[in-house]
């Protein structure tokens, strides 16, 4: 049985790696399997990446540019954008993106585009793995019958696992090696290898009895974060209405040393994992006419988030005689998250978007982000670029309102709150003591 060969091959690590996708999830994993010694195959649609990667450079902040260095040099490492040398390869791993098509259901391309190379180059004795985040039931009903239309059987001839990638990209904590591995496979010699491998390169592999398993247990994962943050942003929105300080609410809410996590309001969620994954999970749901109704109340929440953060802008405006239309609008953050540069998904992009289509005169500042573009398909006002603006002493006094939508950590609060006239604080970066020394008028979420 192949599960014997491909035991001894990775036990004595001459099996031959490869990996399929070299972004966030795939880079740092095939450096891991080189630097534990094995052969490792990059594959790249993207002839730039593999060109980059032969020249001994990382594009990814978690994999450094020396340690790709050494792969190259211990003739370890090669990246190419020839999927025939899958031939090559015992283990194949698939790192692809699965995003949503414009109608929110799972766009499933880039997995079936992997799945037909590896078929085209399938032969005897291969274990593939899947890693993108998918619906329960990909790996058996989609890959796996992919796989055996050329007459390969299960076990027999091929092995077949799914396991989540649970990357958090510039978290220095946790990196590949102490992040627990959850694997399962289509077959139990398919799980029993596929654990054997991850446990060259993770502290801890947490084996579960079928790929749906390992599938759903990554969408649970996830979901439970955006039904939580849709928790928290629905309560920031009740606490506003019975005049209670939200922040001071969770901030005490968090002193429990059990049975509670807090999560924190926000002006809605970006990524490219919390705004999509729940989506395959409802879409899998559909399919079974079940409808799975705390994934929609958290999206109707969360989406709603940019629209309320204009309202409360409006609210403050009006106050002081102001309308949105005419007014100067500087956003302050724009990026999805703090102290990164990724704009998928960010909320600040509707915020722009709404505000633009009420007249607003609006710039931002944000050191990660040089230009947003947009989008037109998703845009009710203007679909012009957006430049970073320098952020002077002039932008932020000349500005009627200051929004701040990603909390960087390299901004000065203190400043902006002695120059702004107006500062709406959908994250909490003003400390108590920065706002209540300001001269500004601040409203938070
Ligand atoms: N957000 C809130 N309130 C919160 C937490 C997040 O509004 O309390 C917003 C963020 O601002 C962001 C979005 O939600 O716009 C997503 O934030 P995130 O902290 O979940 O960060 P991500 O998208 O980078 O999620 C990744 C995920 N990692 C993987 O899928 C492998 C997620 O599972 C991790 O838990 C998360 O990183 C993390 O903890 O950093």
């Amino acid at each position: 049985m192949i599960k014997d060969t491909l035991t001894s091959s990775i036990t004595e690590k001459n099996a031959v790696i490869g990996v399929i996708g070299l972004g966030y999830v795939g880079l740092p994993l095939i450096v891991e399997f080189c630097l534990k010694g094995y052969q490792g195959i990059g594959f790249e649609v993207d002839k730039k990446k593999a060109d980059s990667i032969n020249a001994g450079e990382s594009y990814i902040v978690d994999v450094s540019g020396e340690n790709v260095q050494k792969c190259l040099a211990d003739g370890k490492l090669s990246a190419t954008t020839d999927f025939s040398l899958l031939a090559k390869c015992d283990v194949v791993i698939i790192c692809v993106p699965t995003p949503l098509r414009k109608t929110k259901d799972p766009d499933m391309s880039y997995i079936i585009a992997a799945g037909e190379e590896i078929q085209k180059y399938l032969r005897k004795g291969q274990l593939i793995i899947l890693e993108s985040t998918t619906y329960p039931g990909t790996t058996d009903e989609v890959l796996q019958p992919m796989l055996e239309e050329k007459g390969f059987k299960l076990d027999e001839d091929f092995l077949l696992a799914f396991s989540p990638e649970r990357v958090d990209p510039g978290n220095p904590q946790f990196q590949t090696h102490n992040i627990p591995k959850v694997v399962g496979g289509v077959s139990p010699d398919s799980t029993e290898v596929a654990s054997l491998l991850y446990a060259q390169i993770v502290n801890e592999v947490h084996s579960v009895s079928s790929a749906r398993v390992a599938e759903a247990c990554k969408l649970w994962e996830n979901t439970f974060r955006a039904i939580n943050i849709g928790m928290a942003n629905e309560m920031a929105r009740l606490c506003n209405t019975l005049g209670i300080d939200t922040w001071e609410v969770v901030r005490a809410a968090a002193t429990k040393p059990f049975g509670f996590m807090p999560f924190y309001p926000g002006p809605g969620i970006g990524g490219h994992c919390i705004p999509l994954d729940p989506h395959y999970l409802s879409w899998k749901a559909r399919q079974h006419g079940f409808d799975s109704q705390f994934i929609s109340l958290a999206e109707q929440v969360n989406s709603g988030m940019p629209a309320y953060v204009v309202k409360l802008v409006s609210t403050a405006l009006n106050d002081v005689k102001k309308a949105v239309n005419g007014s100067k609008i500087l956003i302050l953050g724009v990026a999805y998250k703090k102290d990164i540069d990724d704009m998928r998904e960010s909320p600040a992009l509707s915020i722009i978007d709404l505000l633009r289509s009420r007249g607003a005169d609006l710039v931002y500042h944000d050191p990660f982000v040089p230009e947003v573009t947009f989008d037109h398909a998703y845009t009710i006002g203007d679909a012009e670029p957006l430049y970073n603006k320098d952020l002077t002493d002039e932008l932020v006094k000349n500005s009627d309102c200051v929004i701040i939508c990603t909390e960087h950590s390299n901004i000065d609060y203190k400043r902006i709150c002695e120059l702004a006239p107006l500062i709406v604080d959908t994250r909490n970066a003003l400390s108590p003591d920065v706002r209540n020394g300001s001269k500004a008028k601040v409203v938070r979420l």
